[in-house]
Formats: structure tokens, sequence, C-alpha cells
């Protein structure tokens, strides 16, 4: 089939969201959940792709908390330059930060702090001594999986005195669970919830694409908490997938070491290159809008992502309309000779939440990656570790 011209691409594409009022998303600056933005008396400082998980933290109680806020979006260190703006407010430019009746504060915990003072707390309070013990178990677990995940080990005993000592504390974890008959941690969704979300969705992800381990299909009440939290709006606008945070943690956690499990490098392949249908980082069904949604996104911003692909713009704008054709008819579209480094160069630039949802993403890497196969088999060039300025958000915002 031949490649749908952009005119015919826009005409498919109709799925403009309410940003402001609607569900949870990554791209709104403003959230008022009916409210009048008169009542606004928040706003959250985050980071502008959505990897920190701090933030995503004091995200996801606000939107569970519906309190209207405005966002405003900073550049981390690893992947640009810090906004000036943004030193003078917080000098050492960590995120997240957050404004409350113009009090300026930071350190997630003591925002949720503040947040449950000003507003009533998200089922039980940040103090109660169930939710501290449980915050001291989420910490717990972190050390162990950064213990794992981000040192260099001299031989194979260390690796597995590192991989046991996670599987121990992995344990507790599920006991904590099983205890309380909801998929939660305690009797009903909570704030304890909002606190083990952002690392325990980048331990599920890590631990598969680095280790070969898959947490949540190791862990029958951890994948039941998973479940339950992905029946949340809230988390699932929020959500992040294995192939974004298996190549985003690596420049923030100052490194990612892999080990030489043969499970690691099938892992490593299908989260690169795919399917990437049916990967344990996502397990409710699929939206149907999910194509239409990865149309509408690449096609809002396709001038931008022409201009900063290596390969040139003759070859690459029929390739990625090629792609989109493909997207949207499920027809092959064989892309003009050379496109599939461009092609490549996208589907491993592909920012969840940050671009698109989870399975819109799926879809589209999974067009871009068909696309390219018609061309080429060379793989792309590897993603840098040491940093992310290939993600730089000046190119995408004005
Ligand atoms: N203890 C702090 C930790 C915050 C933190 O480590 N933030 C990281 C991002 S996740 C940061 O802002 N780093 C600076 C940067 O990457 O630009 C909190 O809980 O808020």
């Amino acid at each position: 089939m031949e490649a749908l011209s952009w005119e015919e691409l826009e005409a498919r594409s109709n799925l403009e969201r309410d940003r402001v009022n609607g569900a949870t998303n990554p791209q709104a600056r403003l959230r008022l959940f009916g409210h009048d933005e008169s009542e606004v008396r928040v706003t959250l400082y985050r980071d502008h792709h959505a990897w920190c998980p701090y933030c995503q933290k004091v995200w996801l109680w606000l939107e569970e908390k519906q309190i209207p806020y405005r966002i405003e979006k900073v550049t981390m260190f690893c992947y640009g330059q810090k906004e000036r703006w943004y030193k003078r407010i917080v000098p050492s430019g960590m995120l997240p930060a957050l404004e409350l009746d113009n009090r300026l504060l930071t350190e997630s915990d003591d925002i949720l702090v503040a947040l449950e003072q000003a507003f009533g707390s998200l089922g039980w309070s940040m103090t109660d001594p169930k939710v501290m013990s449980l915050r001291k178990l989420e910490r717990l677990l972190f050390r162990a999986w950064c213990t794992w995940l981000c040192y260099p080990t001299r031989n194979r005993r260390e690796e597995e005195k590192n991989r046991d000592q996670f599987l121990k504390t992995m344990q507790q974890v599920e006991k904590a669970l099983s205890e309380t008959p909801s998929p939660y941690f305690l009797e009903d969704f909570s704030v304890v919830d909002v606190i083990f979300t952002p690392y325990v969705e980048r331990m599920n992800a890590s631990l598969f694409y680095y280790k070969g381990y898959s947490m949540r299909e190791e862990n029958p009440y951890f994948a039941k908490w998973f479940d339950g939290m992905e029946t949340r709006s809230t988390y699932r606008g929020t959500q992040s997938d294995f192939h974004t945070h298996a190549h985003d943690l690596p420049p923030q956690m100052g490194g990612c070491y892999a080990n030489d499990d043969p499970q690691t490098k099938l892992n490593q392949a299908r989260v690169d290159s795919g399917p990437w249908m049916g990967l344990p980082d996502v397990n409710y069904p699929e939206p149907e809008t999910s194509r239409q949604e990865a149309l509408h996104r690449v096609l809002k911003h396709r001038q931008n992502l022409i201009k900063v692909n290596p390969v040139s713009e003759e070859i690459f704008d029929p390739a990625l309309r090629c792609a989109l054709t493909h997207l949207i008819t499920g027809e092959v579209c064989p892309p003009p000779a050379g496109a599939a480094t461009g092609l490549r160069y996208l589907r491993d630039r592909v920012s969840v939440p940050r671009d698109m949802s989870i399975y819109a993403a799926k879809r589209l890497r999974e067009s871009l990656e068909k696309t390219a196969s018609l061309d080429s088999q060379k793989q792309a060039e590897p993603i840098p570790v040491q940093h992310r300025r290939d993600q730089n958000p000046a190119n995408f915002v004005n």
C-alpha cells in the first residue's frame, strides 16, 4: 500500500481529550476536576518527561484526591539544562517541588504531609503507625533493589547475594499485601499504594530487563496489587512501560548492571525490538482508541519529530507516513530505502506516559519496527546510558 498523505492521516485522527477536567494525563498544565480556576491553591513542579519517581508520587496523590492544581514542567539534569527560573526558586534544582498557598515545599514526603494537612489524608495519614511501618518497608525494598541493580558485582556469588536480599525483602512485601482483603496495602486504597507505586513500577521494568526477573509474574500478591492499581484511571494516566524505564533509569540511577542470565538477553531483545504486546508491564485490556491516540500524538509533533530525526526529511517524512499508515490501516507500506535508522530512532524515543499511554506506544513501536524491517534488519544505534540529552525537551517546547 502507498503511504497516506498528511492530510489523509489528519482526517483519520479525531481524538481530542479534555486535559483539564478529563482523565489523568501527563500533558495537562492545569487540572481542575470541575472546579473553578480561582480555587487553585497548588502548583506542582515536576519533570518534563514524567521520569522522576518522587514527582509521580505527588502527582498521583493530587489526582486521587482531585485537588485542583497547576503544573510547571522542569528539565532534569540528565536530559538537558535546568531552567534558570527554577533554580531561583529551588537552588538545588531538585524535583518535585510544590507551592501551596504561596508556600514553597520540597521533599516529596514533606509535600504529602503538608497536602494532607491542607486537604485531608488519602485513606490513612502519612503518620499513622501502620503507614509509617509500610513506608519503612518501601525504603527497604528500594535499597535492596538499588544494591542489586545499580552496582557492578565482581563475581556470581555477589550477584546472587544481592538477588537473594531483594527476593527476601520482596517476600516481606508479599506478606504485607497478603494480610489485607483488598489488593492494596491496607484495607482499602490509600497513600501507602501511592508511595509504593513509582519504584515498584521501575523495579518491575528494570529487573525484567537487566536481571531476567519478572517481579510481576513471580509474586502473586504483588501481581494482584498491580492489577488493582491498573483499575484506576489515575494510575493509568501516570503509568510507564518497560522500554521507557529500561532506558530512562541508567542515567538517573548512575548505572544499571545486567547479569549474565540467558533470560536477561531474551528479555532485552523483546523490550528493545518487540513484540511489545503481552509484556508484563501492563495487564488491563487494550483500549479501542490506542492506535488513534498514537496517531494523534505523532501528528501533533510531526514537524519536530522530523526535524530531530537523524535521517533526512526527504526519506523520513514518507517513512513516517508509511508507519502511520500501517498503524491505522494494518496494511504494510514499504518505506524509502535508508528509512530504517530513522524509524528505529523514533521507536526508541517514544516515552510513556509523556508522549502517549502504554498501549498507544506499543502500537506505535510495533508499526515503526514493522515498517523499518521492510527496509533493513540492521538494529538501531544503542541508546545513551550516561545521559539522555537525545531527549532534550527544548526541541519540543516553545
Ligand atoms: N528526597 C527527595 C528526592 C528527590 C530526587 O531525588 N529528585 C531527583 C529526580 S527523581 C532530582 O530532582 N534530581 C535532579 C535532576 O535530575 O534534575 C524527595 O523525596 O523529593
